[in-house]
């Protein structure tokens, strides 16, 4: 793989065949099918029995709320294209290695997500004035950094509030699947992945701010071990390419035909703003050109592009193509390494060898 000469592990193995990418090949989607959206489970798809299940609404708040799934979806409903990055794309072209989920640049993907808003929730239940963060906890266990955990993240209530989450139960117009968080999960539009707690049982809110591993431990940009570092939040730009021509089966090298011009295809996201240029390269970053973008679609929804290049003659390219967003942040062209791997958008370079 690019940049990157040290081979995965077993473990990284076992991860990866749990936790699937999005093929590139579909970023020609809108909305991402069911099935190719991208997949992160730190631990087991858990039981769940919808008739019993409740979501508790609790902490510091004037009374406590405890859902059925039928009153939440009696609540005003809300259907929100939203795209979803993990955190960790792109952590497998860091150098040194780093032994977690082994993303290349496939861990995205556009749902269409159906659900009432939490904010009114909040309201419902008389959120305190003492409540600094709310605390988010799916119904998930497992073993992470030596503890025992819940899978739980918490946001601020200012965060909330930019924001403007739902707890979604649907997922591009049919109930949310096992693997996607069923009976249902938050969606945070603009934040990375983690932030989205699937298989969602509580949400309470607290005076003090939460300190969970998920939150205080990982998900962290860090320099190094002892260095606390500063959280993981919105996504940063990215763009990313249909590998064009076809693939080698095992390379995954790709040729394209000489004399006809190759139509690129792709799409950009940033959780900062909305997408203002693509530029596109075909000399491995030297010279870059303007790509055409499509509509608009706000900052939480990846936007389309295209790029109609006409390779001068038969021999070896680097395609790469690059986001910028309209609060100023663009792509690097060179990794930019950390302790747990997050957040890496260097460029994308695609080989193509044209004949
Ligand atoms: N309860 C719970 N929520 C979770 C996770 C998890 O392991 N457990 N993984 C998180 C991470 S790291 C990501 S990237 C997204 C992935 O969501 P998806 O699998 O629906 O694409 O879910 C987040 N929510
Ligand atoms: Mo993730």
């Amino acid at each position: 793989m690019e940049g990157t000469s040290t081979p995965i592990s077993r473990e990284e193995l076992q991860l990866a065949a749990r936790n699937h990418g999005m093929p590139l090949e579909a970023l020609r989607y809108d909305v991402t099918p069911v099935g190719l959206h991208y997949l992160l489970i730190h631990y087991d798809i858990p039981a769940v029995d919808t008739a019993s299940w409740r979501l508790e609404v609790g902490g510091c708040v004037a009374r406590e709320l405890r859902l059925t799934l039928d009153e939440l979806r009696g609540r005003p409903a809300v259907t929100a294209a939203v795209t979803m990055e993990c955190a960790g794309n792109g952590r497998a072209a860091l150098e040194p290695h780093i032994v977690s989920q082994p993303w290349l640049l496939e861990a995205v993907g556009t749902g269409e997500w159906t659900g009432a808003r939490v904010l009114p929730l909040l309201e419902e239940a008389g959120l305190r004035d003492d409540a600094v963060e709310v605390v988010f906890r799916g119904s998930d266990r497992g073993v992470e950094g030596g503890e025992q955990q819940s899978y739980e993240r918490s946001l601020t209530i200012e965060q909330l509030a930019a924001a403007d989450p739902l707890v979604a139960y649907e997922l591009n117009g049919a109930p949310l699947p096992p693997q996607h968080g069923n009976p249902l999960r938050l969606v945070v539009p603009g934040w990375y992945g983690m932030t989205n707690v699937k298989w969602l049982e509580a949400i309470t809110a607290v005076a003090e701010p939460f300190t969970g591993y998920q939150q205080a431990r990982s998900y962290r940009f860090r320099a190094h071990e002892d260095d606390p570092g500063t959280p993981v939040t919105r996504m940063l730009p990215r763009a990313l390419m249909v590998p064009p021509g076809i693939p080698d089966f095992i390379t995954r090298q790709r040729t394209v035909v000489a004399g006809a011009p190759v139509e690129l295809e792709g799409r950009a996201w940033s959780g900062w703003g909305a997408i203002t240029e693509v530029a596109v390269s075909a000399d491995g970053g030297a010279s870059w050109a303007p790509a055409d973008l499509g509509p608009s679609s706000g900052p939480a929804v990846w936007r389309a592009w295209r790029f109609s290049w006409t390779p001068p003659g038969p021999g070896s390219y680097e395609l790469c193509c690059r986001a910028r967003d309209d609060a100023g942040n663009v792509q690097p062209l060179e990794p930019e390494w950390n302790v747990g791997g997050y957040a890496n958008n260097a460029v994308q370079r695609v080989a193509v060898q044209v004949d």
